[in-house]
Parts: structure tokens; sequence; C-alpha cells
């Protein structure tokens, strides 16, 4: 696989739910040095530092939805970012929690538009993020961005998702923690959805393989946003949402490794870091680990794999 220009985008959002940290994530991934093991797998690597939001007013006090001005800010400002990245490399965003995912992948969407390709998104997460504003109950945004960039109605004062990812392209794995009126939209929806059942009754890799292949034939760009509790939290512990039950260490990397040998990711999100609650940075290290899969890291050499 040849090298690849790997831009690192800092995005501390902390505005997507109650609980403080996750502006502190791109700097833990610096300093578990995610930039250094790019560099030895290989790939150029540039730093742009940390992104900020646009200008934004307060919000009402009793509105509703937590720190919605905010948000909004975060995915104008993470969308120019991420449709400008994608012409020069393949961006990977350092979170900063999940709801910085609603300009990533509206950014990195509008980008396949252009190019004529249709955009995919792998969501490997123990929640489905796909409240709207409407149905949520936490008020959390964190818990909305995949029913935003696939063009759910409810997200007033957003930027408008030109370019909507359809929802047969994006794919979730991991889900164990799924709101009622997620899971009726759910079920009423295209998504391809695989829970943790399905994957201890048939293994991780089929699911994962049978939706790159979907990608390799449409010949799409993919996007992987990476929710630090899709992992368990007895090795992740850094995530304000733990939920028991996770993928281990062994089916997160078989699927990184997957994921590389797919050839096919154009673009990442590592999300919901938050190391104020980490165990001297293990949880950190992990993603970091999990991030150099991705990028090539292997035991053995394996033949590439054509879905
Ligand atoms: N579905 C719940 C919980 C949640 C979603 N995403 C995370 N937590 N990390 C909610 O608040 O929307
Ligand atoms: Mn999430
Ligand atoms: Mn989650």
């Amino acid at each position: 696989m040849p090298p690849k220009t790997c831009i690192l985008i800092g995005a501390p959002v902390d505005s997507g739910k109650r609980r403080r940290g996750c502006l502190m994530g791109p700097d833990s991934y610096r300093t578990a040095g995610l930039r250094e093991t790019l560099v030895d797998l290989g790939h150029d690597v540039v730093d742009q530092g940390n992104l900020a939001p646009r200008p934004f007013k307060d919000d009402h006090p009793d509105h509703p939805l937590f720190a919605l001005n905010e948000t909004i800010a975060w995915t104008q400002s993470l969308a120019d970012a991420a449709e400008t990245a994608m012409s020069e490399g393949v961006p990977i965003f350092l979170g900063g929690d999940h709801a910085l995912s609603a300009g990533t992948v509206s950014g990195v969407a509008a980008h396949a538009a252009k190019q004529g390709s249709p955009q995919f998104v792998l969501w490997l997460d123990a929640h489905s993020d796909f409240h709207t504003p409407l149905s949520s109950d936490s008020g959390n945004l964190h818990g909305t961005p995949v029913a935003y960039f696939s063009g759910a109605d409810g997200f007033d004062g957003f930027p408008e998702v030109a370019h909507p990812v359809l929802q047969t392209n994006i794919c979730i794995i991991g889900l164990r923690s799924v709101d009622e009126a997620e899971r009726k939209a759910l079920e009423a929806s295209d998504i391809h959805r695989h829970d943790m059942r399905e994957i201890d009754e048939s293994g991780i890799a089929k699911p994962l393989a049978a939706f790159l292949k979907r990608v390799q034939q449409a010949n799409g760009q993919l996007h992987v946003s990476l929710d630090v509790d899709f992992l368990d939290p007895d090795v992740a512990p850094a995530v304000g949402t733990t939920v028991p039950g996770g993928a281990t260490v062994r089916e997160a990397h078989l699927v990184m490794e997957m994921l590389h040998d797919s050839g096919l990711v154009t673009s990442m999100d590592l999300v919901e870091l938050n190391p104020f609650l980490d165990d001297r940075g293990r949880t950190a290290k992990v993603m970091v680990d999990l991030a150099a899969s991705a990028f090539g890291r292997r035991i053995f050499d394996r033949r590439t794999r054509s879905y």
C-alpha cells in the first residue's frame, strides 16, 4: 500500500454533552505519539493543530438542547476544514466528542459529491447517535450526528446538508445502547446495523467484509468514525458514556487491519476520548494503536484482500 499524507486536525469539541473533558482529546493523542506512529509506518504526516468553532452566541439557559449554538458553530468550521483537507490527503480528526462528526462527515461528503463518488460511513460505536434534536431525551447533541449527515429533519439552525449520506451507505457496528426513538427510526431506515449479539454469534469480520465489498463495488469514499465506547470499558475507560460488553482489543484491531487491507479509507474520526477519565493514558494509547493498525501496522503481511 503506498504511503499516504495523513492530516491530523484537532477538533476539541466538548459541546455535545454535559460532562467535560473531551476538549483535551487532541493533545492526549499527540502525547500518546500518534504523529510519530504514523511517520514510523512510512506516512507523511501534517499536524494542522487545533481548529476553533465559528463565533457563536450564548444559548438561552432554558433551551432543551445543551450548547446548541456552540455545536452549530463547530459544525460550520469542521465541515469547511474537512472538505478542504480531503483534497490534501487523509484527514484524521482528533476529537472531541461525537458531535464533531456532524461537521466532518458533511464536509467529506461534499468533497465526494464534487468528485462524483458516493460517500460511505462506518460508525463504530456502542450507540447509534441517530437521535434528532426533536427525539433526544438527554438534549446532548453527540447523540445526533448520524441523523444529521443522513439528512433527517429537525436540525434547525444547523448548516443545510447539501449532500446527505445515503442510509444504505452507512454501517454501524458495536451497538448495545440504543434509545427507543432511535431503535424505531433505525428499524424504519436502510442503515446497516450490527449489534453486539450479532458479533458474538457470527464474528466481527463478516458484517465488515460485506460492507467493504459494497464500498469497493461502488468505488466510494469511506469515512470511519471510531467512538472510544465501541471498545469495552475494561480496556478503554476514558469515556463519559461507558457501556459494558464492548468490542475487545482484538476485535477492534481486526476491524482496523481489514480497513487497511481494503485500501478504501479516505477519512477518519477518533472521538469521545475524555483524558480526564483516563488511567495513565491507557485509552489514548489503545486508540493510537488502533489508528496504527488502520494505517498499516501488521504482525505479518497478508495477501491484499479483495472483497
Ligand atoms: N442515546 C443517548 C446516549 C448517548 C448517545 N451517544 C452517547 N451517549 N455517547 C443520548 O443521550 O442521546
Ligand atoms: Mn458516538
Ligand atoms: Mn458512543
